[in-house]
């Protein structure tokens, strides 16, 4: 027979196009640095995705269907549940429990922690989740966000529940969260840079929209409720006072939603500081450590910026408590310098 014709091939510069990048094909991209990674990691993460994508169509039609208003209950924090908290919980901790690399789950919703798949010998992490942050804003319309942070088993952590969860911020192997917006987006970081999704509804897929994520050394804007500004405790009256008067050689605008994962995303975009210090209501602070002030304290050093509780780096400080509140200042390194340097006077 005659020799086959030889067939032509042509070489696809790959990824062709980096906007098709699900977040998906991102983990698995990033989990081939960890040399034993056996994709349980983002077997993990697709129970995050999924969640998350039904929490954003229920945020969505908020106003059309019975979701608004209080669910007529308070959580572990004393706080009035409000329907899409008690729906977003429970949707994580559904999706989540599919997940056999999932060993325990730490809720803001809840007192006790979840034992998912506690005590199996595949079970290698513990998710700790904000499930919606911000849902006072809901009714009104303003962003809210789920936020999350994953923790590893440490040696001797099996039958420790406390040991595998009580973990300073430092030892998280991935955080991020998902920010109910104009648009849904996700940002994680799994300790290889920042990176944001953005979700397509017309698939239903987080694609790659930000690319790893840099906080401007400097930014046009500080982030504080200052209806409390009277019960700051020294430095932060003086340190805002110097933002508004050009301390800094600029002047700042203030710009504060009240929903944390929102005042948080611009302060990685557009650079500048966002605080919620000690006020006579909360003496050691509002925000939770292990799933507010954590997962943000890492994605904003892995975006160059930094994050303290006032005296130490919020990823350096070791829980007593699931629920546990701090101080938190976070931004850029120019303001955080200046906030350091009279923190020290
Ligand atoms: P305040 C929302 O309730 C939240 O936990 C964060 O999302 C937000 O940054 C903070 O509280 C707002 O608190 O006291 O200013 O209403």
């Amino acid at each position: 027979m005659a020799d086959a014709p030889a067939l032509e091939i042509e070489h696809l510069s790959h990824p062709a196009n980096p906007s098709l990048l699900t977040i998906q094909q991102h983990v698995m991209r990033e989990q081939r640095r960890f040399p034993n990674a056996t994709g349980e990691f983002s077997w993990l993460f697709s129970g995050l995705t999924l969640a998350t994508k039904m929490i954003a169509a229920r945020v969505r039609r908020a106003g059309l269907s019975d979701i608004l208003g209080s669910a007529g209950a308070t959580n572990v924090q004393g706080e009035v549940q409000q329907k899409l908290d008690v729906f977003a919980n429970e949707t994580l901790i559904e999706s989540l429990s599919w997940k056999e690399t999932i060993g325990l789950i730490a809720s803001e919703e809840n007192d006790r922690l979840t034992a998912v798949h506690y005590g199996s010998p595949g079970a290698k992490y513990a998710v700790v989740f904000d499930p919606l942050d911000g849902s006072s804003n809901i009714d009104v319309n303003v962003s809210v966000g789920t936020i999350f942070s994953i923790l590893r088993c440490p040696d001797g952590c099996a039958d420790d529940p406390a040991k595998w969860v009580l973990q300073p911020g430092r030892k998280q192997v991935a955080a991020g969260y998902v920010l109910y917006g104009s648009s849904t987006m996700l940002v994680y970081t799994s300790g290889n840079g920042v990176h944001g999704f953005t979700l397509e509804p017309s698939i239903g897929a987080y694609l790659l929209s930000h690319e790893n994520i840099k906080m401007p050394a400097r930014g046009p804007y500080y982030s504080v409720n200052e209806a409390y500004r009277d019960s700051f405790p020294a430095p932060y009256p003086a340190y805002l006072d110097a933002l508004r008067k050009g301390g800094l050689g600029k002047k700042y605008a203030l710009r504060y939603i009240g929903s944390l994962v929102a005042d948080f995303h611009r302060t990685l975009l557009k650079g500048g500081v966002f605080l919620y210090p000690p006020t006579a209501d909360a003496p050691g602070g509002k925000l939770r450590l292990m799933y507010e002030a954590n997962p943000i304290a890492f994605l904003a050093e892995q975006a160059g910026g930094i994050a303290t509780d006032g005296a130490k780096p919020i990823l350096e400080l070791v829980p007593d408590a699931v629920h546990q509140r701090t101080p938190f200042v976070v931004g850029s390194r120019d303001e955080l310098e200046l906030f350091h340097q009279m923190a020290a006077r």
